[in-house]
């Protein structure tokens, strides 16, 4: 496998970074996650403008510019003989000192790795999911803002833990007033009474590349949409609820802290959605060749 590395591409082996790295020491870094359908790597401009949005907030200067970056996204796929796959691009502060201080870190790193995808087992879509609310709740955006894709995740990953102790796949985070923010890797939508509703950037939830998508297609087919903030209990008695991200594309939601969602099967609506998202993967990105 090779992995691209600041300016190159290298063998697996030799992609390397320091323990120094603020990245490693101090999760200070942003990454994206990337899908690549038959050669085509969908929404890569939409993807690297989040990533220089990130940056920017985290006032880390990215030396590559956005062709830049887009030709190492398509040069790692290619190098790797990809037509379909997952895409990790990294950039982490660099090394540095030991110390939260940022002025030492001179050179942030550029990791990109592309691999094929594990999918999520086909009955997640057949049969929809269950999953739950979790006591650990979204970062506060005053602290730090989830619109960042930080390399900070440990506040997903300890909601996660709580999840996959009950025996469940994913969670439910809220916010720090009890509103719904987002899953651990994915946004959430509610379908009520035909109008579909998703948490806000300011209620937590990052400004999903597969949540936009969806946006787009509910204009497209005519689903009227809007943010809100919605409560545990506009969970519970949603028509149809369904989570979006990159990995997941659509997944179906059947069941919520024990409540059955809508018929306790995917929604229709829902698979409208999908089969949208589907059509549209393959052709609205950037192609390889
Ligand atoms: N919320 C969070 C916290 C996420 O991490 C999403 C929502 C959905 O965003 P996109 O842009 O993917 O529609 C994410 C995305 C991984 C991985 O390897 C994580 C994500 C995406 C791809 C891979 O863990 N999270």
């Amino acid at each position: 496998m090779k992995i691209y590395l600041n300016d190159k591409l290298v063998e697996r082996s030799e992609a390397k970074v320091s323990v120094f790295d603020h990245g490693l020491l101090y999760g200070d870094g942003i990454f994206e996650g990337i899908r690549l359908y038959q050669g085509c790597v969908f929404k890569l401009e939409e993807h690297l403008e989040r990533l220089e949005y990130s940056a920017k907030a985290i006032m880390l200067d990215l030396p590559w510019t956005r062709e830049e970056l887009s030709e190492a996204v398509c040069q790692t796929c290619r190098a790797n003989g990809l037509q379909d796959g997952y895409i990790r691009l990294v950039v982490t502060r660099g090394e540095g000192s030991l110390g939260l201080s940022i002025k030492n870190c001179t050179s942030p790193q550029l990791i990109i790795i592309a691999d094929t995808i594990q999918l999520y087992p086909e009955e997640f879509y057949q049969q929809g999911l269950k999953i739950i609310t979790v006591p650990t709740r979204r970062c506060n955006p005053a602290a730090l803002p989830p619109t960042v894709k930080s390399l900070n995740y440990l506040n997903n990953i300890l909601a996660k833990i709580e999840a996959q102790h009950l025996g469940y796949h994913e969670a439910i985070m809220l916010n720090d007033q009890g509103y719904v923010a987002e899953c651990t890797g994915d946004n959430v939508f509610v379908l009520q009474k035909g109008v579909l509703l998703t948490p806000s950037a300011s209620a937590g939830a990052l400004k999903g590349i597969t949540r936009d998508t969806v946006l787009q297609i509910a204009d497209e087919i005519g689903v009227p949409w809007r943010e809100a903030n919605l409560t545990r209990y506009d969970v519970w008695v949603a028509e149809e609820l369904f989570l979006t991200g990159t990995a997941a594309e659509i997944i179906p939601i059947v069941e919520v802290d024990a409540r059955t969602i809508g018929t306790g099967q995917p929604g229709e609506t829902t698979s409208r959605f999908l089969e949208a998202f589907r059509r549209r993967v393959v052709s609205d990105g950037t192609r390889l060749d």
